[in-house]
């Protein structure tokens, strides 16, 4: 389908040890959206700042970083008609406090620095970070023809 999209979701490290993984996954994919890659990883810091690279100059850079190495995050690919835009709304907004009910961050975080979850802003963005986090052959294209509500 041509308007399928891929989008980059990871569970960050407060999200795994908050045991929050099984909601966070359960919200994609009761949406409709499809799982195409999915692993636990220790990020290294090269990885960590190659992903934040756009924010390198922000005061909150070292202390994002080490947040973000503080433990494994959930690294996700999820596919489906506007994943990138839909996934944002998903998880609501950057601060927490600003997320409605009914996000992510809105139901289940309150603090910008411990905001549980990233995802892809752009579809541009989306296909860097997947390249980053993850290898081609980890992406898996399967397909069940029965089941056309799944993109
Ligand atoms: P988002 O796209 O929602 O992840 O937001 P940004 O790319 O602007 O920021 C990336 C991460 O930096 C946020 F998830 C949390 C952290 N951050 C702060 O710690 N303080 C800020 O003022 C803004 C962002």
């Amino acid at each position: 389908m041509s308007t399928t999209e891929r989008t980059f979701i990871a569970i960050k490290p407060d999200g795994v040890q908050r045991g929050l993984v099984g909601d966070i996954i359960a919200r994609f994919e009761k949406r409709g959206f499809k799982l195409v890659a999915l692993k636990l990883v220790k990020p290294d810091q090269k990885q960590l700042e190659t992903h934040y690279e756009d924010l390198a100059k922000k005061p909150f850079y070292a202390g994002l970083v080490k947040y973000m190495g503080s433990g494994p995050i959930v690294a996700m690919v999820w596919e489906g008609l506007q994943a990138v835009k839909t996934g944002r709304v998903m998880l609501g907004a950057t601060n927490p406090l600003d997320s409605v009910p009914g996000t992510i961050r809105g139901d289940l975080c309150i603090q910008t620095g411990r905001n549980i979850c990233h995802g892809s802003d752009s579809v541009e963005s989306a296909k860097k970070e997947i390249a980053l986090w993850f290898k081609d052959e980890e992406l898996i294209n399967w397909d069940d023809h029965s089941a056309a509500w799944i993109y």
